[in-house]
């Protein structure tokens, strides 16, 4: 009798043991629980004033360590507000990239999906990455006409790359207006000219609207030299159809650019432009930067040959005299009216009229 209540006695203390660490363990978990909660909530409000937090100048940097700097704008303000951190750098390369990508033209898409797919952008085609302040100010130039189709493609596939890519970056799609023939570099210089209009943009990636890029560590920015970006289409079996090919996509600063004169406004019709503006670039001594042919590669949807955009018979010509023209015509020559502005979220598309090839 008195061994079990002896025993009895041990199980009761154990028991109230237990129950003891039991409230502990509670209220251990109770009290951090609460801290992360506290925690949670005071990063939330940080993120947000952060995205309202206006750019700062930096500097930055060529993925090949030669040095490019590229100073942005500076219309920096400051905060008052306590505990309150300006925005840091974005990273050099960009930790949201994938690598290569499925690209295809099989089944069409509308605006309205590309639309909601993107609705981080601003009117305009416009995007600034929300947690750090961007390498370079891009703007996207397409020159354009009646190929609908393929800038649904080309938006479909770029904006989330270009976005991974962090940069702060508009499209502008420059529209010629009329059926006159068409004249891609003079598109193109007055895409310079008009984004800049808009934007304090530094850097300036010329694109055809037919061209999309496989891997999105093709980063859409510009380099110590002028870069070529379009270096392994499809259409030429994924390599260089020669090795001063310009032509698809590049990206020039706004330095190298000017340097340039800009590109020539009087290729009517298809073809060599893309060569003039290559000795440009060579006649100011600069060379011709690329990605690998595997991060290069990129798809051309197939197409027709465009109406009023036959091969221009006197580009051979045009190309040999080069470095004679190019000081009276380029960007110091342009010339064109703007016919219309039109914004989408997706897009600024500029209708110009560019006049007709003099005879
Ligand atoms: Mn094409």
């Amino acid at each position: 009798m008195r061994d079990s209540n002896l025993n009895f006695g041990v199980l009761h203390r154990t028991c109230k043991l237990l129950v003891f660490f039991c409230f502990v363990y509670i209220s251990a978990t109770l009290v951090y629980y609460a801290k992360s909660v506290n925690f949670r909530l005071a990063f939330v409000q940080n993120h947000q004033s952060h995205s309202k937090t206006e750019s700062s100048k930096l500097e930055a940097k060529d993925a090949g360590a030669s040095e490019l700097i590229v100073t942005l704008g500076s219309n920096f303000s400051e905060s008052s507000e306590p505990g309150h951190k300006t925005l840091e750098q974005c990273p050099d390369p960009s930790p949201l990239l994938v690598g290569p990508l499925r690209i295809e033209f099989s089944s069409p898409v509308s605006l309205d999906t590309v639309r909601h797919e993107n609705t981080e952008l601003h009117e305009g085609g416009r995007y600034t990455p929300p947690d750090c302040v961007a390498l370079q100010k891009v703007a996207i130039i397409i020159p354009f006409r009646n190929r609908d189709e393929h800038l649904k493609f080309w938006l479909y596939y770029l904006h989330p790359i270009l976005r991974r890519q962090q940069l702060d970056y508009g499209v502008y799609v420059i529209n010629q207006a009329g059926d006159e023939t068409f004249n891609r570099a003079k598109l193109l210089n007055v895409g310079y000219v008009e984004a800049l209009k808009e934007y304090d943009y530094n850097c300036f990636v010329f694109s055809d609207v037919d061209l999309i890029p496989m891997d999105d560590r093709n980063t859409y920015r510009c380099f110590s030299q002028p870069r070529h970006l379009s270096v392994s289409m499809d259409k030429f079996g994924f390599r260089l159809p020669y090795n001063q090919y310009f032509g698809g996509v590049s990206s020039m600063s706004k330095e190298q650019f000017l340097k340039i004169n800009g590109f020539p406004n009087n290729y009517w019709g298809w073809g060599g432009e893309d060569d003039d503006i290559y000795n440009r670039l060579s006649s100011k001594g600069m060379s011709i930067s690329r990605p690998s042919g595997a991060i290069g590669k990129c798809r051309m949807i197939r197409h027709d040959r465009d109406k009023q955009n036959d091969p221009n018979p006197q580009r051979f010509d045009r190309i040999s005299h080069t470095r004679d023209t190019m000081h009276k015509d380029g960007i110091n020559s342009l010339s064109y009216s703007v016919v219309q502005v039109e914004k989408d979220l997706l897009y600024t598309k500029i209708t110009v009229d560019v006049g007709k090839p003099t005879k």
